[in-house]
C-alpha cells in the first residue's frame, strides 16, 4: 500500500468530501482555523466561517486551490460554525449541502447552488425544512439522491427522536440501540427533503443492532455512502473511539451489516472521510492533525489509497503509519 500524503500544506482543511466531476476530482473540505475559542465537549474550537474547492486531475499531482466559495456571512440564516459540507450534481447543477449553526444555536443542514463545481455556491434563505444535527453527504442512485446526516455530541443528535426535538437531551442506555445516522431521499429540485428521514441501521453479524456501549463501533458522525460491486458502503466516525467503521448493504437506506474498521486512529481527535474511485483505484480522503502538533482543530487533508480484498471488505489502513 502507498504511504498517504499531505494534499494542501499551505492551510488547515478537514472533513474532505471528494467526488468525480467533469473528469477531475473535486474536494470539499471544512475550513480549520485559529479562532481562539477554548476547547470544550461541544466542539466551540471548530469555529469554521468559510469552505474553499480543490481539484486534481491526478491523483499525485498538483493541488488548485479554487479559494473561498462560501462564507458564514453570505447566509442569511448564520449563527456560527460552518462544519463538514458535501457536493452533489444534478443536470449540470452543483448542490452544496452544509451543516452550521443556526441564529439560536441549533445546527441545521443548508443548501448553496452553484453552475460549477467549484463555484461560488449562492445560498438559500432558510435552512433544509426539518434538517437537524450534521455531517450531511448526498450519494446519487438509479437518478435518485440520498442525503445522510447526524452526529452525536456537538453534533446535538441526541436532542432528537423519531425526527422531533426532546425536551432535554437524551442517550439510550448501554444495552440499548445506538442513536445512529439518518437518510432522506432529497426532492427533484434539490432543495428539500422530500420523506421524513428514516433511522440507518447497522447490525451486527447476528443480525442484532449495534448497542450505544459499544463505543469502538457504534455510530458518531462523519457519514459517508459509496458504492462498489453493487454493494451499498456505508462508513462513519465512531468520534471519542476514533475508528473509521464501515457497514454494507443491499440498497441506500439499508439495513448494514456492521463490517469492521477502515482507519485506525489518526494524531487528532477527529476523524472524517470520503471514498471515491478515480481512473480505476480507490482513494481514502481523511485528515489529521500531525503538522499542527495535535492541535485537534487545525487539521490537514490527505489522501491514501484504499484496497478491497476479494470477499468485497475493505483492507484495514493505519491512521498512523511506521
Ligand atoms: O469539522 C467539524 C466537525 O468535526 C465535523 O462536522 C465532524 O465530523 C468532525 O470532523
Amino acid at each position: 500500500m502507498k504511504k498517504s500524503r499531505y494534499l494542501f500544506p499551505q492551510d488547515y482543511m478537514a472533513d474532505p468530501s471528494a467526488h468525480v466531476f467533469q473528469g477531475k476530482i473535486y474536494i470539499y473540505p471544512s475550513h480549520d482555523w485559529e479562532s481562539g475559542v477554548p476547547e470544550n465537549d461541544n466542539g466551540d474550537h471548530f469555529n469554521m466561517k468559510d469552505y474553499h474547492v480543490f481539484s486534481l486531475s491526478d491523483i499525485d499531482g498538483e493541488i488548485t486551490d479554487h479559494g473561498v466559495v462560501l462564507k458564514v456571512e453570505d447566509i442569511p440564516w448564520a449563527g456560527r460554525q460552518l462544519w463538514d459540507n458535501d457536493v452533489a450534481c444534478k443536470n449540470g447543477k452543483y448542490y452544496l449541502y452544509f451543516s452550521m449553526k443556526d441564529k439560536t444555536d441549533i445546527f441545521r443542514l443548508g443548501v448553496a447552488v452553484s453552475e460549477t463545481p467549484y463555484g461560488p455556491f449562492v445560498p438559500q434563505e432558510n435552512p433544509i425544512k426539518g434538517s437537524y444535527s450534521i455531517d450531511p453527504c448526498v450519494f446519487e442512485d438509479n437518478g435518485e439522491y440520498y442525503i445522510y446526516f447526524g452526529g452525536i455530541w456537538g453534533g446535538q443528535l441526541q436532542r432528537y427522536r423519531n425526527n422531533k426535538a426532546l425536551e432535554s437531551a437524551a442517550f439510550p442506555g448501554d444495552n440499548e440501540p445506538a442513536l445512529s445516522a439518518k437518510v432522506a431521499r432529497l426532492s427533484n429540485n434539490m432543495l428539500e427533503f422530500a420523506e421524513e428521514p428514516r433511522e440507518l441501521l447497522i447490525l451486527d453479524k447476528h443480525g442484532k443492532p449495534l448497542t450505544q456501549g459499544n463505543t469502538e463501533h457504534r455510530f458518531f458522525e462523519a457519514s459517508w455512502m459509496h458504492k462498489y460491486n453493487g454493494k451499498y458502503y456505508f462508513s462513519y466516525s465512531t468520534g471519542d473511539t476514533h475508528n473509521l467503521c464501515y457497514a454494507i448493504g443491499d440498497n441506500p437506506y439499508g439495513p448494514f451489516t456492521f463490517q469492521g474498521v477502515i482507519l485506525t486512529p489518526v494524531v487528532g481527535w477527529t476523524t472524517h472521510h470520503s471514498i471515491v474511485e478515480y481512473k480505476g483505484k480507490w482513494y481514502l480522503f481523511h485528515h489529521d492533525c500531525v503538522p499542527s502538533d495535535g492541535k485537534t482543530w487545525l487539521r490537514s487533508m490527505k489522501v491514501v489509497e484504499l484496497e478491497y480484498n476479494a470477499d468485497g471488505t475493505i483492507k484495514m489502513i493505519e491512521g498512523i503509519e511506521k
